[in-house]
């Protein structure tokens, strides 16, 4: 823990606790020693097969789609300053991100298997797409560190607002205010948006990682903080596995790390036969299928899930664009406001440690940069939160 190094470790420096580097020797680390305790982290990329893209995957990822359009930047989305302004773009994708849209991926349901088996200590997920608990994760197994769109609030007052009058809204595109008449505020899903600090159970099972006695890393940058630290927090001789598109943060670091990089869904499902689970895990996967024949009508055409990514992107672009020209006026206003404050913010310090943070956008050029709001950050870092402490 500490000061980790990002440099993977030399191949052949000998594993302690796993007989080789290969997820065959973790699935026999788990049958030898009874693993039970596992603490799973996970981010946008388990969710990019059901259709909802990530936001940082170059060309597929939301923010490169999102800098085509006249945001002033594309995190300006989950800004909340930027919200207070502009409500529009981020209920247009609200629209499309709303639960109930989606069905899980086979890797929600390998989460889900690892609960059923009294193997999963606990999840701490960086999405909100709440496609966990629909995959059978239950909520007290959950830490959805950046929330989710469970419940939604005034951002004025607070006066928590219908979950009824939400779905409502939402499906019908209308930004949903205050019930209470004198405040008449904006009301916002218990989403985190940068700037804002992290539900209080972010900090409550903070400690847990150090409790495991494996830890499974899936889909995430681990470029936002302070969950981008969690892995870190693994004791020293804890396996630690790695599933994703790139090798990310420290993973890779440590003599019991090991590194599936690739899709997620064929991971989990390498896992899985490594496991003698796979028949049990896809068994599990197709009761996630609401309905057999309307997946049978969606799988006709066999769009391929880049076609799937990009049909998802164009449409969610084509809305924002519209809820943009619609605001035409109003965004310029904004840019205005928002060239003011962050010029105001210049003046003033880092976040707390226990706010989310954004990482610098990586070409200046571009788009504006955010360093001189978060001046802490450096690209690729992966900070410590130094409050609170564990
Ligand atoms: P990110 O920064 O977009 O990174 C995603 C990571 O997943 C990248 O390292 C990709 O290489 C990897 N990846 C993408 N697709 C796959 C795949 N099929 N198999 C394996 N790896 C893949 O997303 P993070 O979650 O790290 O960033 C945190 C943000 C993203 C949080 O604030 C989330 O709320 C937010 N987000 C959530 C959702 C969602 O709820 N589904 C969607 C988009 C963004």
């Amino acid at each position: 823990m500490g000061n980790e190094s990002s440099t993977p470790v030399d191949e052949a420096t000998p594993p302690t606790k796993l007989h080789g580097r290969s997820i065959e020797a973790v699935a026999q680390y788990m049958k030898e020693k009874d693993v039970k305790n596992i603490v799973v982290m996970t981010g946008a990329g388990i969710s990019t097969s059901a259709g909802i893209p990530d936001f940082r995957s170059p060309d597929t990822g939301l923010y490169a789609n999102l800098a085509r359009l006249n945001l002033p930047y594309a995190e300006a989305v989950f800004d909340i300053s930027y919200f207070r302004n502009n409500p529009y773009p981020f209920y247009t994708l609200a629209h499309e991100l709303y639960p109930g849209k989606y069905r899980p991926t086979v890797t929600h349901s390998f989460i889900s298997l690892l609960n059923k088996k009294g193997k999963l200590l606990h999840l701490f997920t960086q999405n909100i797409d709440c496609l966990e608990r629909e995959a059978g994760v239950p909520g007290d197994k959950i830490v959805e560190a950046h929330g989710s769109f469970a419940t939604q609030r005034c951002i004025e007052c607070q006066t928590e607002y219908p979950d009824d009058r939400m779905r409502e809204m939402i499906s019908k595109k209308e930004v949903p205010k205050c019930i209470r008449k004198t405040c008449n505020g904006l009301v916002k899903p218990d989403i985190v948006f940068f700037g804002e600090a992290l539900p209080e159970a972010f900090f409550r099972n903070r400690s847990l990682p150090a409790k495991a006695d494996l830890a499974i890393v899936l889909g995430t940058s681990l470029t936002v903080q302070p969950f981008a630290s969690l892995p870190s927090f693994v004791r020293e001789d804890t396996p630690r596995v790695l599933i994703n598109l790139e090798r990310v943060g420290t993973l890779g670091s440590r003599p019991d790390d090991v590194l599936l990089l690739g899709d997620c869904d064929a991971g989990v499902r390498k896992f899985a036969d490594a496991l003698g689970w796979r028949e049990e895990l896809e068994a599990l996967w197709e009761t996630t299928d609401p309905d057999k024949s309307d997946r049978g009508k969606q799988q006709a055409p066999l769009k391929s899930r880049q076609e799937q990514l990009d049909d998802e992107i164009e449409k969610l672009t084509k809305d924002i664009d519209t809820s943009l020209k619609v605001t035409g006026e109003t965004s310029e206003r904004i840019k205005a406001e928002l060239e003011k404050d962050t010029t105001t913010a210049n003046k003033t310090s880092s976040p707390p440690a226990d706010v989310l943070s954004i990482p610098q956008p990586t070409n200046s050029k571009d788009q504006p940069s955010l360093q001189h709001v978060f001046p802490h950050l450096k690209e690729g870092k992966e900070d410590k939160p130094e409050k609170p402490s564990l």
